[in-house]
């Protein structure tokens, strides 16, 4: 695809301190993890067609024992060549002496700029190695952006990326059934939330992002992380957390109430959301557009709105003018995979993309009433519901990969 005459390079991702010295856990950059399993940072893969020693490249820390004595072992060039099948393998302090070499004479450059400010000051480097080399380098005139080629690759998932998606969703789908299992009014946010981690790790797995745990009016919050308040009777709980494995993620949202029991208004919005949660799935099979399952879950919201008197005008008109969103201003999904909110364009020259099989979105409509949204009866306000899952668009119906956390609403209620 990108032809015999070019070179494609992908940095591992760097180190990032949480403060002072001390870092986040690392976490490798996805497109460098797809191309390569390579675990370290302080890593640059090149692919360079034809080239006779090997076209695949990699440039990682050495062995260095005084080193590993303090931040544990290295993989090495020589095991890097043996264990994540690269061709060749060298010292990442020699890339600046030997990589414009390997650049001089292609036509094309790929790679990602403008991402990482090391990477970009090192890439300008090299081009001006080769520049002033003795002789003068000839100097690839095009700098191509390697993502649109790299992300394409990553929307459609094999058969060994699914079953790692399938492991991350099955680690979620515990985590959320835990947490179902222990909230009760008095619990707070971060108890359920640490639940959520313990059995993420006593699997192996790390969170995906930050988990949302929202209690009651804090489910009207988007993005609620503060996971601070204390759950009351009463109230939903809306859990939005995912797993991941191997870097594959997993994205699952549950809404149920704290107490066991919803109330007539919350069982009515409730029963909205699943209903435009079957909908949407319906939609996600080759062929359709991506924006079909969000046109469906639009208008079962809105007509369900509608009829309990939320919305006023009608359906019709809510949809045309937005007013809907209101309510429900989210888009009704993602591409899932290496990222939660995975690469690869949802749109070609306009239009949306239809769907393949092999690509996974997740699913999650919602109804969100504002705590002040003064057009509504009182009794509404303050209710987020969100129901999300998992989906594989294959050539038979859906795969649900996270179908096993119960989200119909008999099994979501009860009793003492
Ligand atoms: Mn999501």
């Amino acid at each position: 695809m990108a032809g015999e005459d070019a070179v494609l390079l992908v940095s591992a991702a760097p180190e990032r301190m949480r403060n002072a010295d001390a870092p986040w856990p690392y976490r490798q950059d996805s497109d460098f993890h797809y191309l390569t399993g390579f675990p370290e940072p302080e890593a640059v893969l090149a692919l360079l067609p034809g080239r006779a020693h090997g076209e695949v490249v990699l440039f990682c820390r050495e062995r260095d024992v005084e080193r590993e004595r303090w931040d544990g072992e290295r993989i090495g060039t020589d095991r890097a060549v043996k264990e994540f099948r690269v061709d060749d393998a060298f010292p990442i302090d020699d890339i600046d002496d030997i990589l414009p070499g390997m650049i001089e004479g292609r036509a094309r450059v790929y790679c990602h700029f403008g991402r990482e400010p090391d990477f970009d000051a090192r890439l300008l480097g090299w081009m001006r190695r080769l520049r002033t080399a003795r002789g003068g380098g000839v100097v690839p005139k095009d700098l191509v952006a390697l993502g649109h080629l790299l992300h394409d690759m990553r929307l459609f998932k094999s058969r060994d990326e699914l079953a790692l998606m399938r492991q991350a969703a099955d680690v979620a789908s515990a985590a959320h059934m835990a947490a179902m299992a222990m909230a009760r009014p008095g619990v707070a946010e971060y108890e359920v939330e640490g639940e959520m981690l313990r059995v993420m790790r006593s699997r192996g797995a790390v969170p995906a992002f930050p988990p949302t745990v929202a209690g009651g009016v804090n489910a009207c919050v988007m993005h609620y992380q503060a996971n601070r308040a204390t759950l009351r009777a009463g109230d939903l709980l809306l859990i939005d957390a995912g797993a991941e494995v191997e870097c594959y993620a997993s994205d699952i949202t549950r809404t149920f109430p704290v107490n066991g029991r919803f109330s007539n208004e919350q069982r009515a919005l409730y029963d909205i959301v699943l209903e435009a949660q079957h909908a949407a799935i319906e939609q996600v099979r080759p062929g359709r557009s991506f924006g079909a399952a969000h046109d469906a879950a639009v208008r079962v919201i809105t007509e369900g709105l509608c009829a309990l008197g939320l919305i006023r005008g009608g359906a019709d008109q809510a949809i045309a003018d937005g007013s809907y969103r209101t309510f429900f201003p989210s888009k009704t999904g993602h591409w899932l995979g290496l990222d939660v909110h995975d690469v690869g364009d949802y749109r070609i020259d306009g239009e949306p993309r239809v769907l393949e099989e092999g690509m996974v979105v997740t699913v999650e409509p919602g109804i969100y009433v504002p705590p002040g949204e003064t057009g509504v009866a009182e009794r509404w306000r303050g209710i987020g519901i969100r129901i999300e899952d998992d989906v594989a668009v294959t050539r038979a119906a859906p795969d649900i990969l996270t179908a096993s956390v119960p989200r119909g609403m008999d099994a979501l209620e009860w009793a003492d």
